[in-house]
């Protein structure tokens, strides 16, 4: 068994006074640092958003949009954002409570401004891969626990896309890690990940395991 730690997002922007705030999204800090210090895991990687400020699903770059409209990008329905985490800004870095020294590899998403990266392993178009899934392969891991922000977008699809992406990985959401948007829209992506395989499990029953 070699088993992963996923840290999705636990960045200042979805952070309560970022540009796109979760929430109690500072909450989950904690969480990922009692989890990476435990020793139940073999490897930790963390995903980091990292837009262009020119990225096509923020509202600024839609004449007349607001934040949170739903608009289109490249033809598909997308939701248009505030700008958030836009490379090298201080919104795009991790939370300063986040403890980096065990996260073996971070992968940025969302770079290219046609598309948005909701998913660690792909554009929502589903072309261009990340790379994330050939890192996890090439390291040989067999379980996979994922956590972090925002429950009903980047962990919704970056759970789904593991169980889709990396056939026979036991993937698990760390509920308590993790916070939403929206709180419809978190219930409904627990939901969905389950139905697809996910097993929904609590940051207590690891720790104590
Ligand atoms: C996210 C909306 C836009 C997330 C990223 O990390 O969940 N949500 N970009
Ligand atoms: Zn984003």
């Amino acid at each position: 068994m070699t088993r992963a730690l996923l840290l999705i997002d636990i960045q200042n922007g979805f952070c309560p006074g970022g540009n796109l705030p979760v929430a109690g999204g500072d909450q989950v800090v904690p969480v990922a640092n009692a989890l990476m210090h435990s020793g139940r895991y073999d490897l930790i990687v963390a995903s980091q958003d990292w837009h262009p400020a020119n990225h096509g699903s923020f509202a600024s770059q839609h004449p007349g949009a607001k934040p949170f409209d739903l608009g289109e990008l490249s033809g598909k329905p997308q939701v248009l954002w505030p700008d958030h985490c836009v490379q090298g800004t201080p919104d795009a870095e991790f939370h300063p409570g986040l403890d980096l020294s065990a996260i073996a590899h971070v992968q940025k998403k969302g770079e290219n401004p046609a598309v948005d990266s909701y998913s660690a392993f792909r554009d929502n178009d589903r072309a261009a891969l990340t790379g994330l899934v050939g890192y996890l392969k090439n390291k040989g891991v067999t379980a996979l626990d994922i956590m972090g922000l925002a429950t009903d977008y980047c962990v919704r699809f970056s759970a789904l896309d593991a169980v889709d992406m990396l056939p026979g990985v036991q993937v698990r959401l760390i509920e308590d890690g993790s916070r939403g948007i929206d709180p419809d829209g978190v219930h409904a992506a627990i939901e969905e990940m389950r139905s697809a395989g996910v097993a929904v499990v609590s940051s207590k029953d690891i720790l104590a395991a």
